[in-house]
C-alpha cells in the first residue's frame, strides 16, 4: 500500500500517518493534487487572457491573482455546518471552493469583463455565479463568485474538477482582507456598532470603486479624443 506523502503530512500536521489511514490518507493526497492542477488550468487561462489585453489594448484587467486551497480542518467544519458525510466523495460533491483563486482587478468593469471571457471558453463550464456586487451580502461584503468545472488530464484519464474564482476590486479586496482579519480576532458576534462601521466604510469602499470607474472612463475618451 502506498505511504502518504510529505505535502500531505505536512498539511494535516502530523508528525506520521497511522498505517490504518493510509488508504484515506491516499485518497486525500490523490483528491488535493488534482485541485492543484484545476488551479493551474485556470489560473493559466486567466493569465493568458490578461497578456492579451495588455498587448492588444493596452490596460491588463488583473493585478493580482492568489490561490489557496482549502485547509482539512476548514473542510471538516464546512461539511459538518451542512450536515454532510465526512468523506472523499462527500468532499468531492459538497464542497465547491476546495480549489479557490481570487483574481483582483482596477475597475468594476473588469470583473464584468472577466466573467463574460471565462464564460466563452470552451473547456469552461460555469456551473454558479454568485455576484455580490449587485448584491454584496448583510457585512457589507462585495465580490463575483464563480464556481466553474474545468478538466485536467491525467497519465490514465481526464478529470473535472470544481474551482471557485473570487473576482473583487483592489478596494473590495482590502476591506474583505481587513475584515476578514478583524472577525478572527474575537471569537464571539461583532457588536453592533462595529458591525454597522464596518458596513458603512463597506459604502465608502463602494463610492471609491465608482468614482474611479468613471475617472478611468472619462480618462479613456480624453485619450481617445487627442
Ligand atoms: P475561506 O477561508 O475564504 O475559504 P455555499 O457552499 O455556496 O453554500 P459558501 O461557500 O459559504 O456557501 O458561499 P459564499 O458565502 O458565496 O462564499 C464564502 C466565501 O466568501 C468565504 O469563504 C469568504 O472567502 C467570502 N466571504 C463571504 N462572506 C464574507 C464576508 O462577510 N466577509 C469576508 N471577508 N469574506 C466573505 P470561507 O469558506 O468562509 O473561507
Amino acid at each position: 500500500m502506498r505511504k502518504p506523502g510529505k505535502v500531505f503530512v505536512d498539511q494535516l500536521k502530523m508528525p506520521e500517518v497511522p498505517r490504518e489511514l493510509f488508504e484515506y490518507a491516499t485518497q486525500y493526497e490523490d483528491m488535493i493534487m488534482c485541485y492543484h492542477c484545476a488551479i493551474r488550468e485556470v489560473r493559466t487561462k486567466l493569465e493568458v487572457l490578461n497578456d492579451e489585453f495588455q498587448v492588444r489594448r493596452a490596460h491588463n484587467p488583473i493585478q493580482v491573482i492568489k490561490d489557496r486551497i482549502k485547509s482539512p480542518e476548514s473542510i471538516m467544519r464546512k461539511l459538518t455546518d451542512k450536515g454532510c458525510p465526512i468523506s472523499i466523495d462527500s468532499i468531492r460533491n459538497n464542497i465547491d471552493d476546495v480549489a479557490g483563486l481570487r483574481v483582483i482587478c482596477k475597475y468594476i468593469d473588469d470583473i464584468y469583463e472577466i466573467v463574460s471571457m471565462i464564460q466563452m471558453q470552451d473547456d469552461i463550464e460555469v456551473i454558479k455565479i454568485k455576484d455580490y456586487i449587485k448584491q454584496p451580502k448583510e457585512s457589507g461584503y462585495r465580490s463575483l463568485h464563480m464556481i466553474v468545472e474545468t478538466p485536467i488530464y491525467l497519465s490514465e484519464q481526464k478529470q473535472i474538477m470544481r474551482v471557485e474564482i473570487q473576482i473583487r476590486t483592489m478596494a473590495m479586496d482590502f476591506w474583505a482582507s481587513l475584515e476578514h482579519q478583524l472577525r478572527y480576532k474575537v471569537d464571539r458576534e461583532i457588536p453592533d456598532n462595529i458591525r454597522y462601521d464596518l458596513k458603512e466604510t463597506a459604502e465608502i469602499v463602494t463610492l471609491m470603486d465608482e468614482k474611479m470607474q468613471s475617472i478611468y472612463k472619462q480618462m479613456q475618451q480624453i485619450g481617445n479624443e487627442g
